[in-house]
């Protein structure tokens, strides 16, 4: 296959000023006319690129082609002219209801009642006309639609409405223009029959914006709080950045089928339905924190990545890191801040470091692709996210904000790089950002370590920071990277010291920012009367694994004292680290698991901590971070060892504290989403999951109590779990219930379906084979094959990997199926495949065999085959 380089990076031969595209919309058959102004820019052909199209003229400057005037091959039609500017006239016809693979104009739903979409980023567009589909020719659209009315009601495409009438036949029509130019990734249609509700928005600019949000009838009472979150949303952008919302309509719609979260369309956003509809009876917490979070994430980059896009797809963490980085400072903003920016780390150290260490680690900025829909990684949006962050601390409130002003003015309607916003960045404060920019360019996690010595005689601490990152898949010759540490020092009794850096005339605050930018520095700090313990990385304040030898006793002041929620957190899952050690090494006797247990029990007496931070608190790393820990990696060893270090917490609380805190959070009696009914919940479901290690018995029933009683969904799938985790067989009945209560509710239905998915154990594969005849799994739909087969590769580590290879035989019999359908989802899943390398021998041998296999397959997507050439390197 291909391979794409960014050094081959060359401006488009041909701009296209102006699009009028004309939909003749039909399920089985839809004609797309096309008429593009071209402007010439270099001494090259038109080449515009078109996939699977069947070509039904073509025409130039109103003369249709003959054949040999024009060359078709490769996905690309090329038309040699000597003109500097022409109109390109093209008709073709595609096949919605044939595209099961979700990219470009497809059918979600059944033939009879489903409606069509489209789906663009990264490549689609091509696959509904012809067109130079790159992100840095940017165009003004024009869009008629035409359709049957009773089968199409609702026509909808990007843009300010500008007219719609009735045609012969029962047919009607609808036209849109987008005054703002915008690359073809970003457009989109969406026709038939669909449901609305709606708000009137007024801008701070004084814009007056009708806002709705589509769906189907059955689950249109499902999208209030998409509504509420959109409006946070608007407001939020204007207050923080000034970014006003620049359409007269805003459009988002929800589907069933869709291969990833949501797609931020100009004018008309495009929802997988999981992160769009929440109910109480149907959604848990989380799920309504994921809406809020991915609205407001579409939503923000109607700026970072629409009106401001990017040059080729090797900038793609410009517009999703920054847009990432905006999301998590709203979500902050809206919710806790602290409990945000554990979520955010512990994402980033379960999904970003294994990808970062692994045969597909990448850099933030990719050097060169095969297929970019396999980019869209947690390296370029987490990863990508965290740079923003560590640009945002450094240049401070006021200046990230100056800076992002210049970044949005300076490039406002263009295509940018990462250059661009680290320059506009710099530029607005008077400094040269450029350091970091090698972040963007090397991929792996850095090793921070750290190192104290107090000098009693001179009252001096000094640390000594270095760090240093390991060889990744392709690189390995690395680089010193600016790393920016947050730290504060702390006395033994738990009190902040003021800090005086070597030089400096007088004490400062208790926490300061000092930067390692070289391989190895030492900091200095003076009027240390004690050996202090060093709180570093506060706020988690660079991606990187910090290596610092800790006494267990160290850790523990931190987490009893530490002001910050997170770094009271961090200091929890570092020693919780040293707590697993002791457990896997046999020594339940150890120093870190009695200095881990002991300052639970007491964090878990003290009445003054609040619940969330408590319920994070009491959930160490888990399985899949862990296997860093472990040199031969069996996950059946990591989980016995992680579940004794759980049990001997348990023991340490003790049965009667449990069974008394459980009571007094189970009088709950309705879903209220306040913030403190929700810590309860989560709180419930620690306290519950604790007990059931000690008293399974007793755990049993409190957990078939909490089921039947439960006010809505985060408590009754916590009990389903809690019960089907102590004992499946016992919970059988309350499956079969579950299943039978949402029959017909599809998001309710892939929790179902996943929750079973992730119960531990051999015979995890029977139970996930055995779901595989339910009449709801179907491998079309990506959020059904997400939920089995993506939650038991990918997150049931003690299932998928069991010794005899069992699972992996069948998921790569399962790739091969879901790949002939959608070469995006089964790609995805493919990445389950990522660690193989690293396990014991057994399981190496039994994985390595699968994946040579499935490699030397031809016959597979181009998708697929990159991630399967890459993962078996
Ligand atoms: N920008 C969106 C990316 C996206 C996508 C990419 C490839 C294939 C299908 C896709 N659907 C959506 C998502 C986002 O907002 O980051
Ligand atoms: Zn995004």
């Amino acid at each position: 296959t291909s391979v794409i380089r960014l050094a081959d990076y060359r401006p488009p031969a041909w701009s296209v000023e102006h699009v009028a595209l004309e939909f003749d919309l039909g399920i089985d058959r839809t004609e797309v006319a096309a008429t593009l102004e071209l402007v010439r820019q270099a001494d090259e052909p038109i080449r515009l690129n078109g996939e699977g199209l069947e070509l039904l003229s073509l025409g130039v400057d109103g003369r249709t082609l003959a054949e040999g005037e024009y060359i078709l091959a490769d996905g690309v039609l090329e038309i040699a002219i000597d003109a500097e500017r022409c109109t390109v006239n093209t008709r073709v016809a595609v096949h919605p209801a044939e595209n099961t693979a979700f990219e470009g104009l497809y059918l979600s739903g059944s033939r009879d009642r489903g409606f069509l979409l489209t789906q663009c980023e990264a490549e689609g567009f091509r696959h509904i006309t012809f067109f130079p589909d790159r992100p840095d020719v940017l165009s003004r659209y024009t869009v008629t639609l035409r359709a049957d009315h009773d089968r199409f009601p609702v026509l909808l495409a990007g843009g300010n409405p500008d007219g719609e009438g009735v045609l012969a036949d029962g047919r009607h029509w609808a036209r849109f223009v987008d005054p703002h130019p915008k690359p073809s990734y970003l457009f989109a249609v969406v026709a038939g029959r669909l449901e609305r509700i709606s708000h009137d928005y007024t801008t701070a600019d004084g814009r007056a914006v009708a806002l709705h949000i589509w769906a189907e009838a059955d689950v249109i009472d499902r999208c209030d709080y998409a509504m509420d979150s959109l409006i946070r949303s608007m407001q939020w952008d204007e207050r923080t950045y000034g970014r006003n919302y620049d359409l007269d309509v805003f459009h988002v719609v929800a589907t069933h089928d869709f291969n990833m979260g949501a797609m931020e369309n100009k004018g008309l956003n495009i929802f997988n339905a999981k992160y769009l509809l929440a109910d109480p009876d149907s959604s848990t917490d989380d799920e309504y924190r994921h809406v809020e979070a991915v609205v407001a994430h579409e939503y923000f980059h109607n700026w970072s990545g629409n009106r401001v896009t990017c040059r080729d797809w090797f900038q793609l963490s410009l517009k999703e890191g920054l847009t990432v980085f905006r999301e998590q400072s709203f979500s902050a903003d809206m919710n806790s801040a602290p409990l945000k920016r554990i979520e955010d780390v512990a994402l980033l150290r379960r999904a970003q470091f294994p990808e970062d260490a692994g045969p597909l680690s990448h850099p933030v900025r990719p050097s060169q692709y095969s297929e970019i829909n396999n980019f869209y990684t947690a390296t370029v949006y987490e990863k990508g996210s965290e740079l923003v962050r560590m640009l945002a601390g450094h240049l401070g409130q006021e200046g990230f904000r100056k800076g992002m002003d210049r970044y949005f003015e300076r490039h406002d309607g263009q295509a940018a790089t990462i250059e661009d916003f680290l320059t506009a960045l710099g530029d607005a404060n008077g400094t040269d950002l450029s350091p970091y920019l090698a972040w963007y360019g090397q991929a792996g996690t850095p090793r921070l370590s750290a190192e104290g010595r107090f000098d009693a005689a001179q009252r001096r601490y000094r640390l000594t920071l270095r760090q240093r990152t390991p060889a990744t898949a392709g690189q390995t010759a690395k680089q010193a990277l600016p790393i920016p540490v947050r730290l504060s020092l702390f006395d033994q009794s738990g009190k902040a010291l003021p800090l005086r850096l070597e030089g400096e005339a007088a004490a400062g605050a208790t926490e300061r920012t000092v930067v390692l930018d070289s391989a190895e520095r030492g900091f200095v700090f003076e009027d240390v009367d004690a050996s202090p313990v060093p709180s570093l990385l506060r706020g988690f304040s660079a991606p990187v694994i910090l290596e610092c030898d800790y006494v267990p006793g160290e850790l523990a002041i931190l987490l009893r004292h530490d002001p910050d929620g997170f770094n009271r957190w961090e200091a929890g899952q570092q020693l919780a680290g040293l707590a697993y050690d002791d457990c896997r090494d046999g020594n339940v006797e150890g120093s870190a698991l009695r200095a881990w247990t002991e300052a639970l029990t007491h964090l878990f007496n003290d009445k003054g901590v609040d619940d969330a931070l408590l319920a994070e608190l009491l959930t160490p790393p888990g399985e899949i971070e862990l296997v860093e820990r472990q040199a031969e990696r069996d996950p059946d060893r990591i989980r016995i060892a992680r579940q004794a270090m759980l049990r001997k917490l348990a023991q340490r609380i003790g049965a009667e504290a449990l069974r008394a805190r459980y009571a007094g959070l189970r009088s709950e009696t309705t879903a209220a989403l306040d913030a403190p009914s929700q810590a309860r919940r989560q709180l419930k479901r620690r306290v519950l999951d604790l007990y059931a290690l000690i008293q399974p018995g007793e755990a049993r029933e409190l957990a078939r109590a909490q089921y039947e009683q439960a006010p809505g969904m985060t408590d009754r799938l916590a009990a389903l779990t809690t019960l089907a985790t102590l004992d499946a067989h016992a919970a059988e009945a309350a499956i079969a219930h579950f299943r039978q209560r949402y029959d017909g509710n599809a998001l309710a239905l892939d929790k179902w379906f996943a929750m079973q998915a992730l119960l531990p154990g051999a015979d995890a594969l029977a139970r996930v084979q055995a779901l595989e005849d339910d009449q709801a799994f179907m491998l079309k739909n990506p959020n059904r094959v997400q939920s089995l087969l993506g939650s038991f590769a990918r997150a049931n580590p003690t299932g998928f990997h069991r010794a005899d290879g069992a699972a992996y035989r069948w998921l790569a019999d399962r790739l091969v199926a879901v790949d002939s359908l959608n070469p995006q989802v089964a790609a995805r899943v493919a990445t389950a495949f990522n660690g193989w390398k690293r396990l014991e021998p057994v399981r190496r041998e039994a994985a390595h065999a699968v994946v040579a296999e499935l490699a030397s397959r031809k016959d597979l997507s181009r998708d697929l085959t990159d991630i399967l050439a890459r993962v078996a390197l």
